[in-house]
């Protein structure tokens, strides 16, 4: 059974409880629920985590590589602002894929950039909480595509 990595960063520990309006009202452990609904029945196990720390998903997403046959990346603030994460995720290449509750780009022009898009092979967005499932799809057609 393939591991799959779903990687949260900073300020995603607090939905449910502020901005519904933009990031719905599941909270993250539900989406954690939602997560391993779908690897149950997809045949994968996840490892679902989050974190305020740039430098920790850089350490998670260099254990990734040994670890996991994927990532699925939600980098939230960081998206917009981190070279660091662009470029672990090009060290580790693993198939991987950028998640967004929300369409950034359709919100305030700082946030039309991301630094994680030119390192992974999809981006997911605008599709709230469902948008995770979306990439577990997305995951597994990747890994089954790779030799
Ligand atoms: O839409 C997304 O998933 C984002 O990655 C969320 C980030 C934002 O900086 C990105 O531009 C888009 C923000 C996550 C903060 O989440 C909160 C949840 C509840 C209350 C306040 C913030």
């Amino acid at each position: 059974m393939h591991t799959i990595f779903i990687l949260n960063g900073p300020n995603l520990n607090l939905l449910g409880t502020r901005e519904p309006h933009i990031y719905g009202t599941m909270t993250l452990k539900d989406i954690q629920e939602l997560c391993e609904k779908k690897a149950t029945a997809l045949n994968l196990q996840i490892d679902f985590r989050q974190t305020n720390h740039e430098g920790v998903l850089v350490d998670w997403i260099q254990e990734a590589k040994g670890a996991a046959k994927g990532l699925i990346l939600n980098p939230a603030a960081y998206t917009h602002t981190s070279v660091a994460l662009h470029d672990a995720l090009k060290a580790v290449d693993l198939p991987a894929i950028e998640v967004h509750l929300s369409q950034p780009a359709a919100r305030e022009a700082f946030r039309a950039h991301s630094y994680v898009a030119s390192a992974v092979n999809g981006t997911i967005s605008g599709f709230g909480a469902e948008g995770y499932v979306l990439g577990l799809d997305a995951i597994t057609t990747l890994i089954a595509a790779r030799p």
